[in-house]
């Protein structure tokens, strides 16, 4: 689907639907305002949207994953910036950057300080080299946002998975992380995964499985404490696939949202240095051997066991191995649904929810688990621990919840693997 077949015009104002439906909602979400969210479709007949990254101006960056780069200017034009080999409509290609499974183009962040740098920072497989990896790419975008030049890897070395292997998801591209944030702290943070290797995540020099911290040119902050003899650049490791990151509001501190094994999603509090505890390797936890050396699925997976005796097989934070691991705050009730996206809902137009964090939930749906597809609103403490869990009544269809980011306006913006950004507003 090429971008000149793209819908830009604002599609529908949908009031949420009142009256005879109220009464269907419960008690606490009547008192929370959802019954005023409006919901706007930014954009449609998208290609599996990926992430979006906003100016002050309203300006909006997106990624689509098997297309490239494009920006939605303030009045609604959309313009192209960055193809990936084989796209159509851009103009510009990138022909080493190419899609497969869950690869492809992903995390997008503008810098804070665009207005004098004109920078944008991209996440993308590449194959440049071979093994293949993941990329963070440095761009700049020119004056009428029509194009970008000066294309700089500062990040080159995220494993990328070339080989299939032996289990029911085990084909290539799998779990490349993808998130792409600037912290309060100007620092980059990017999410990775494990790429279904099971030497990833514990490993101190492969960068996949980790949330790494770096400046504008890929380098280490200097204030990473990560363990003796690791990467310098690596801020948490021992995750499984974190595809989202946000940061607390009050206290600046990062929180990810990782995909689970058929079992407990995670939300976890990062502290520099740590280690959040997963270990799929043959032989830990009590466990045996497992396919392919990797027991991030098998044989979790096996029929007859229930969601608690997956997660006592296969941790997603092993705490008896681990002892200092990061704990999890959250594990979606034991069930692995997707968890994809993160981001802080900021503003006194989300009344209760000012300062609530929101996930983004694909809903999966293997393995005897319920289907998600949903946003969850969840409320935390001063000390960061799950207060409140809601689900977000929704005035639209569901659909896989790639990305939720909050927009210059204090709105929700929402990208799902269906090809829609939609727009969610609080208050009326
Ligand atoms: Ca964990």
């Amino acid at each position: 689907m090429g971008h000149l077949s793209r819908t830009t015009a604002i599609m529908a104002l949908v009031p949420l639907m009142t009256g005879a439906f109220a009464s269907l909602s419960s008690v606490s979400a009547q008192s929370i305002n959802t019954s005023s969210l409006q919901h706007t479709v930014v954009l449609s007949d998208l290609d599996e949207p990926w992430d979006m990254s906003f100016l002050d101006d309203g300006t909006m960056f997106f990624t689509e994953k098997c297309d490239g780069l494009s920006v939605r200017l303030p009045s609604g034009e959309v313009n192209a910036l960055l193809g990936m080999s084989g796209a159509e409509g851009y103009p510009a290609t990138a022909d080493d950057l190419f899609c497969d499974g869950q690869a492809g183009m992903m995390g997008v962040a503008v810098d804070p300080d665009f207005a004098t740098n004109r920078q944008v920072y991209v996440y993308s497989t590449s194959n440049m080299v071979t093994p293949h990896t993941n990329r963070l790419m440095r761009l700049v975008v020119n004056e009428d946002f029509t194009g970008v030049s000066d294309r700089t890897d500062i990040v080159a070395d995220v494993p990328y998975k070339m080989e299939a292997t032996d289990h029911p998801f085990g084909g290539t591209g799998a779990h490349n992380g993808g998130r792409v944030r600037f912290g309060p702290d100007g620092y980059i943070y990017l999410t990775t995964g494990d790429t279904h290797n099971g030497e990833v995540p514990q490993s101190p020099t492969i960068m996949g499985s980790k949330v790494l911290r770096i400046d504008r040119d890929g380098n280490a902050a200097p204030e990473n404490t990560p363990p003796e003899g690791f990467d310098k650049r690596t801020f948490t490791y021992g995750h499984r696939n974190v595809q989202g990151i946000a940061f607390h509001p009050a206290t600046g501190t990062p929180i990810t949202a990782e995909h689970g094994p058929w079992h407990s999603d995670e939300i976890t509090v990062l502290q520099n240095g740590g280690n959040a505890g997963w270990d799929p390797r043959p032989n830990m936890a009590g466990r045996g051997d497992c396919p392919d050396d990797y027991c991030g699925y098998s044989p979790n997976q096996m029929e007859g066991m229930n969601r608690y005796e997956r997660a006592a097989f296969m941790p997603m934070t092993d705490l008896e191995t681990y002892p200092d691991a990061m704990p999890p705050i959250w594990d979606n009730n034991g069930w692995s649904q997707g968890t994809s996206s993160a981001a802080f809902l900021e503003g006194e137009q989300w009344g209760d929810w000012n300062g609530a964090m929101v996930v983004g939930i694909m809903g999966i749906g293997f393995g005897g688990t319920p289907l998600g597809q949903r946003i969850d609103v969840i409320e935390l403490t001063d000390d960061l621990k799950v207060k409140d869990v809601t689900e977000m009544t929704l005035p639209m269809e569901t659909g896989r919840f790639r990305s939720v980011v909050l927009g210059p306006d204090g709105s929700l913006y929402t990208a799902t693997d269906e090809g829609f950004i939609h727009k969610l507003t609080p208050g009326s």
